[in-house]
């Protein structure tokens, strides 16, 4: 990937989540030197500064616990045509802003690839699957959804922008889950999505859970998006998220991933989203999640002479 350019955007999105402070976010990632780390390791980078959001319409859900519903359908609107652009140019890099950014992430990426011709592919890397619908959320808040609505569920029609290309279920890869709604669990059960929770990766560890991924996004030559919320990691090495859920993944799980990933070479764009640096410590889990980036986009220990994220051995 070091020929490629890295697009940085800005989401500075806070509505979806239940704490202020996710807007702050953005702002993080470029004190904690995410530009420079990138440049170093050979990427050219561009970073568009902040995205901002549409503008408001008035917007009302026969289920009164949903909260910002006009904001983040705007955040959507504008998230989704930054995306749709930035995918031609490069790597599009978002730096948000909580996890409801990937409403608009997911499904304008999603576009770019059905025009290439090309499947496309998520691995979603978080404690939660956010896969309540309009209808299913009892938080109401609404970083709880954006993988229901860009999968394609029903009920997000009139109040959010129509889906382009919805994601196929049994294109989209979680890892990390440990907290799951009831209605959450009902409709993951029938959709066709990979569930790897805690207990899958405890059991079997990282690497043949990834490695039989990221074969099947290879077999078809796919696209590969990563979203990675902070609160996939474990609390006590980034404390810096609102809804933070003990048992998480390691800092070497977490780098495994990341060192996998760029081995395949199939990543083409990063969601990076619910850091709350309002809760964070001394910049702990924004420079963490930089760290990661690093792994992902080459940074290495030693060159190794093949790709590793294969781990069923070929026979010829
Ligand atoms: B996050 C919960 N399922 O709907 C809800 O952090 C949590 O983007 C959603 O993964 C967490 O409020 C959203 C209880
Ligand atoms: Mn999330
Ligand atoms: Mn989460
Ligand atoms: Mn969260």
């Amino acid at each position: 990937m070091g020929s490629t350019a890295c697009i940085i955007l800005g989401a500075p999105v806070q509505e979806g989540a239940g704490r202020l402070g996710c807007d702050m976010g953005p702002s993080a990632f470029r004190t904690a030197g995410l530009v420079p780390e990138l440049r170093n390791l050979g990427y050219a980078v561009e970073d568009r500064g902040n995205i901002a959001p549409a503008p408001l319409r008035d917007l009302h859900h026969p289920n009164r616990a949903i909260r910002a519903l006009p904001e983040t359908v705007a955040w959507t609107e504008s998230i989704a045509k930054a995306a749709y652009e930035a995918s031609g140019d490069g790597i599009p890099i978002f730096i948000g802003g909580d996890h409801s950014l990937s409403a608009g992430s997911m499904t304008g990426l999603a576009r770019r690839a059905a025009e290439e011709g090309r499947e496309f592919f998520v691995l979603w890397l978080d404690s939660h699957p956010d896969f309540h619908t309009l209808e299913t959320t009892t938080s109401g808040n609404l970083h709880g959804i954006p993988m229901a609505y860009a999968t394609g569920l029903e009920g997000f029609e009139g109040y959010f922008p129509p889906v382009a290309a919805p994601i196929n279920p049994r294109n989209v890869c979680m890892m990390g889950i440990r907290s799951v709604d009831p209605a959450e669990r009902a409709a993951l059960s029938t959709s066709g999505v990979t569930v790897h929770d805690m207990r899958a990766i405890d059991e079997n560890g990282i690497a043949p859970l990834l490695g039989a991924f990221l074969e099947r996004v290879a077999a078809v030559d796919g696209i590969l998006h990563v979203s990675l919320d902070v609160d996939f990691l474990d609390p006590g090495i980034a404390p810096g998220v609102g809804t933070t859920v003990p048992g998480g993944a390691t800092f070497r799980e977490a780098h495994l991933i990341m060192e996998m990933l760029h081995d395949s070479g199939l990543v083409r764009s990063i969601d990076l989203v619910e850091l709350n640096p309002f809760l964070d410590e001394r910049g702990r889990t924004a420079l963490l999640m930089v760290d990661l980036v690093s792994s992902l986009m080459g940074r290495r220990v030693l060159d190794r002479p093949t790709q590793s994220y294969r781990h069923t051995p070929k026979t010829p």
